[in-house]
C-alpha cells in the first residue's frame, strides 16, 4: 500500500518510523510519504494560512499550496485509473464520519491513501471540493472532542490501517481475537506467575478444558462489553450471539 500525508508538521509523523509500522516500511509493505505542505508555497514566508472571509476567530488554510500538492500527488497515484478510478483522500477533521474498525478494514484494501492534516480553523472549503476531481474525498473524525490539528488522528488510523495489510502482523490470528473484531470487547488475559500480590490466575484456565476456557472467555467478553460499552450490545447482530450467549 501506498500512503502520503500532507501536514505543516511532517515531524508528527516521525513516529511512523517505529515498531511495526516502522518495520512494514522497512520490508516494503507499506510505501509511506510525509510531505511538508510548506514546500507547495512560493512567497518568502512560505504562508499557509490567513484570516477568514465573513470574520470569525483563527486563521483557514490557503487553498494554492492545498491544490499544489494533492495536485502532485493525484498526478503520481497508482490507484488512478483509466475507467475512472479514484485514490482516497481522507481528511482529518472533527466534523467527519467516525473512523471505526469496520472503516480500517475497508481503507487497508486500498491501494493508495492520502491524509490531508488540516491545522488552525479548517482547509478553504474548494480545496475538498477541487481535490473531488480526482480523489474520493472522505473528511474522517476519530472521536467526539477535538485536536488542534489531524496529525495526532492521521497516526492513530495509520496504525489502525497498518496493522491489517497482510504480512504486517506476524501472527494474522491475533487479529481475530481482539476487541471489536466480533463486535464485542476483548477477555481478560493473564501469563505468569500464576498468584501475585495474593491474587490467583482464574482456575478455568488452568485446566486445559478448551471448551470451558472459551466460554470462560466469551462470557467475560459479553460481561465486560455491557458494563464498559452498552451502546455496543445495543449494536450487536443478533447472528453473532450463539445459542450459549443468551443464557449468560
Ligand atoms: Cl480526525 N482531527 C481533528 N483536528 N480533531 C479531531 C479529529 C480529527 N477527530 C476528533 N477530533
Amino acid at each position: 500500500m501506498r500512503i502520503d500525508v500532507v501536514s505543516i508538521f511532517p515531524e508528527y509523523l516521525a513516529a511512523l518510523d517505529l515498531s511495526l509500522i516502522g518495520k512494514a516500511r522497512r520490508d516494503n509493505l507499506l510505501d509511506l510519504n510525509v510531505h511538508d505542505l510548506r514546500d507547495y508555497t512560493h512567497d518568502r514566508h512560505r504562508k499557509v494560512d490567513d484570516t477568514p472571509y465573513g470574520g470569525g476567530a483563527g486563521m483557514v488554510m490557503k487553498p494554492e499550496p492545498w491544490g499544489a500538492a494533492l495536485n502532485r500527488i493525484a498526478a503520481e497515484s497508482p490507484a488512478a485509473g483509466p475507467l475512472g478510478e479514484k485514490p482516497i483522500l481522507i481528511v482529518p477533521a472533527p466534523a467527519g464520519a467516525v473512523f471505526d474498525q469496520a472503516m480500517a478494514y475497508e481503507l487497508a484494501e486500498a491501494q493508495h491513501l492520502t491524509f490531508a492534516c488540516g491545522r488552525y480553523e479548517g482547509i478553504d472549503e474548494r480545496v475538498l471540493e477541487h481535490a473531488a476531481e480526482s480523489f474520493d474525498v472522505r473528511p474522517v473524525s476519530i472521536g467526539d472532542y477535538v485536536l488542534n490539528g489531524g496529525e495526532v488522528a492521521v497516526l492513530a488510523m495509520v496504525e489502525a490501517i497498518g496493522r491489517l495489510i497482510p504480512g504486517v502482523i506476524g501472527n494474522p490470528e491475533s487479529l481475530v481475537e481482539e476487541s471489536h473484531s466480533d463486535g464485542l470487547l476483548e477477555y481478560p488475559v493473564y501469563t505468569k506467575p500464576g498468584s501475585w500480590q495474593g491474587r490467583e490466575v482464574p482456575e478455568v484456565l488452568l485446566s486445559g478444558n478448551h471448551a470451558k476456557i472459551a466460554r470462560f472467555r466469551r462470557n467475560k467478553q459479553l460481561e465486560r462489553t455491557a458494563a464498559r460499552r452498552p451502546d455496543l450490545i445495543v449494536e450487536l447482530d443478533a447472528s453473532t450471539l450463539n445459542r450459549h450467549d443468551r443464557d449468560t
